[in-house]
């Protein structure tokens, strides 16, 4: 068989060597893993299916003649070479485990080669804490690291519940996978590494960042159990004593373009004292980085906050206290601001947001954790010898972050009139409703389409990940020309809305079941390639690359806590949305780039929160015109 993507597993480790992501083999049937062997198989879907899905989710972006030429292209393709590719990737599907999780791992994320900062890694802030100084920033991260352990015994004796989407189990790998993982750079493809709870080496120490500098500190005592908030509190504070004078930021190379810091790493590994640093940095848990206070410009307080989280702020501040090949940083800012970001190559927000919630639940709940743990040992300082040619590599990347950091516009805010209770109310989803509005916004700014993603799940499948939910449709497109036409009554336009509402809901549900059409799009190119078959007509196709140019990037993460979530946008001209909604609110992070001066994040939250609020009166208005 052909057999692309081989794990190689040594001494407990997970490695993925080069180009070959992997995939975990089917973990031990623990009460977390107790339905796994349940799940189905992601299926391929019907090419003829997703041929007319395809068809229709491109013709309100295209003109009359566009679109028959590309009903055109399409006919051809259902005759040559689409079969020929579904029965390869068919055969795929039958040999592998899941025929798609290990090819998105390396399209979408190990053969990357833009930053992972801004561009793959979202950040999420935590609610506001109160603490107000260095010593309470001390002791609220020795609480934090108490409340990680404290989750990640759940995932080491397996005993976290199976998530579940209706009745449906979910796949729970992604737990496993975000504590005690790294990415690495390569020259041409990354490669990423897990070391596994309960594995004799499975990690026992996380790295701390302060000014720049990092330190390993063992978070278990000689009787294998964590350490005491008070223990984590006294080696904490030594660490930050020894930490104050600010070092050249090394973790700013984890934010260059990846084939560069493939070069700068293989440089900086050749030194004995580094290499035994990177490693200590790819073997820890997590890192948790006490970042120095970003200043306030004009913005609120929680806007600066998800900077701090999305990139740091550029590297005169907090960029370089961060190593973002990891894939969990904790971040604790000064004044109670605090949050994480994560490197997006092993997981979705959801094991993250669950991590996160038990995280700050733990915080406010404030327990003092357990006793004592024997010989607690010191934290040790990871030493980086920085040769002229190594400090010439941190110079660019500094300069080429801060153009980043720059470039990046990115607003949060709090939409308090409503949350999921008004589309409740009436009797629509409220992820299909928030997804209109979105789209609306962005139709009433820019007087066009956009093509729009939204995350949808694949987790009811072993080892899924995601497909797009294409939330633009001929409905959509529909609602939105009505939206603002006074000749159309209220009562038309809510008629309208609720098409475009069921329409998003359809399609959303056709992609939870494994019926989506991007990915089995991707896949079908894929097959050709690999193959040695040219990439098909359909592919190369304007229809596919304009369909496929998301000027919105947007996914629905519900968090218990009031915690916010940010990413950047897919494309320089689009903007990235992730939301929180509650019952009662919706938490919105916006972000758009700087170099596109008709995508403005500030411009567009202004008429989201209006279109949020016109879109309620339509209803009033035609509730109250029948009574
Ligand atoms: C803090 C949680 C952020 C959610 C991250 C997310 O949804 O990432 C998307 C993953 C995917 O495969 O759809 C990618 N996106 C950010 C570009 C929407």
């Amino acid at each position: 068989m052909l057999r692309l993507l081989s794990r190689s597993t040594t001494r407990g480790i997970v490695r993925v060597s080069q180009c070959t992501p992997t995939t975990m083999t089917r973990p031990p049937p623990g009460k977390m893993f107790s339905r796994q062997a349940l799940l189905p198989r992601l299926p391929v879907p019907a090419l003829d299916q997703t041929l007319d899905k395809y068809l229709k989710s491109v013709r309100p972006l295209l003109t009359d003649e566009e679109f028959n030429n590309t009903k055109q292209i399409v006919q051809e393709f259902s005759k040559n070479p689409g079969p020929k590719l579904q029965t390869l990737l068919e055969q795929r599907a039958s040999q592998e485990e899941n025929w798609l999780s290990e090819w998105w791992m390396k399209i979408a994320y190990l053969e990357f080669r833009s930053p992972v900062t801004v561009n793959v890694s979202p950040g999420i802030v935590f609610p506001r804490q109160s603490y107000r100084d260095k010593e309470g920033q001390i002791r609220f991260a020795s609480m934090l690291i108490a409340g990680i352990l404290d989750f990640k015994l759940m995932t080491d004796n397996q005993t976290l519940p199976v998530d579940h989407m209706g009745k449906n189990p979910l796949c729970m790998t992604q737990y496993y996978k975000i504590l005690s993982a790294c990415r690495t750079p390569g020259k041409k493809c990354d490669s990423w590494t897990c070391y596994p709870p309960n594995e004799p080496n499975a990690p026992k120490h996380i790295v701390v960042a302060h000014n720049n500098q990092f330190f390993a500190f063992d978070v278990y005592g000689s009787d294998g159990q964590p350490l005491s908030e008070a223990q984590i509190y006294r080696q904490l504070k030594n660490l930050v004593q020894d930490s104050e004078q600010v070092s050249p930021p090394v973790g700013i190379l984890t934010t260059e373009n990846r084939s560069t810091w493939a070069k700068a790493y293989t440089e900086l590994a050749k030194d004995k004292e580094n290499s035994i640093s990177l490693d200590k940095i790819k073997h820890s848990i997590c890192l948790i980085c006490l970042d120095n206070k970003l200043p306030q410009d004009m913005s609120d307080e929680r806007s600066v906050a998800a900077r701090q989280m999305l990139h740091g702020g550029g590297s005169r501040l907090n960029s370089g206290n961060r190593w973002f090949d990891k894939t969990l940083q904790f971040v604790v800012g000064r004044d109670g601001i605090c949050g994480l970001t994560y490197e997006h190559t092993s997981a979705e927000g959801p094991p993250v947001v669950m991590l996160l919630d038990h995280v700050v639940k733990y915080c406010s709940e404030n327990k003092s954790s357990g006793s004592d743990s024997p010989s607690p040992v010191s934290p040790t300082k990871l030493r980086f010898n920085l040769s002229p040619n190594i400090q010439d590599m941190i110079a660019t990347a500094g300069t080429q972050l801060d153009v980043l950091v720059d470039d990046v516009d990115l607003n949060v805010f709090v939409f308090q009139d409503y949350g999921k209770n008004f589309p409740k109310s009436q009797k629509m989803s409220p992820d299909s409703f928030l997804q209109n509005a979105i789209q609306l916004a962005y139709y009433r700014i820019h007087k066009e389409p956009a093509p729009h993603y939204e995350t949808g799940t694949l987790r009811m499948f072993h080892l899924g990940r995601t497909d797009t939910i294409r939330t633009c449709s001929e409905a959509s497109l529909e609602f939105c020309k009505a939206f603002d036409d006074g000749n159309i009554p209220k009562e038309r336009k809510v008629e309208l809305l609720r098409k475009a509402v069921q329409a998003h809901k359809g399609y959303t549900n056709e992609v939870i079941q494994g019926k989506g059409i991007d990915r089995h799009l991707l896949g079908l190119k894929l097959a050709a390639i690999k193959n040695g078959m040219n990439v098909p007509d359909l592919h190369m196709d304007m229809a596919y690359t304009l369909s496929t140019h998301f000027r919105m990037s947007t996914s629905q993460v519900p968090a218990h806590s009031d915690s916010v979530l940010v990413f950047g946008p897919v494309v320089p001209d689009g903007y990235g949305v992730c939301y929180n909604p509650q019952e009662s609110q919706v938490h919105f992070g916006v972000s758009a780039f700087n170099i596109t001066p008709e995508t403005n994040s500030k411009n567009y939250i202004d008429m989201l929160r209006k279109t949020l609020l016109e879109m309620r009166d339509l209803f009033e208005g035609s509730l109250n015109s029948k009574l």
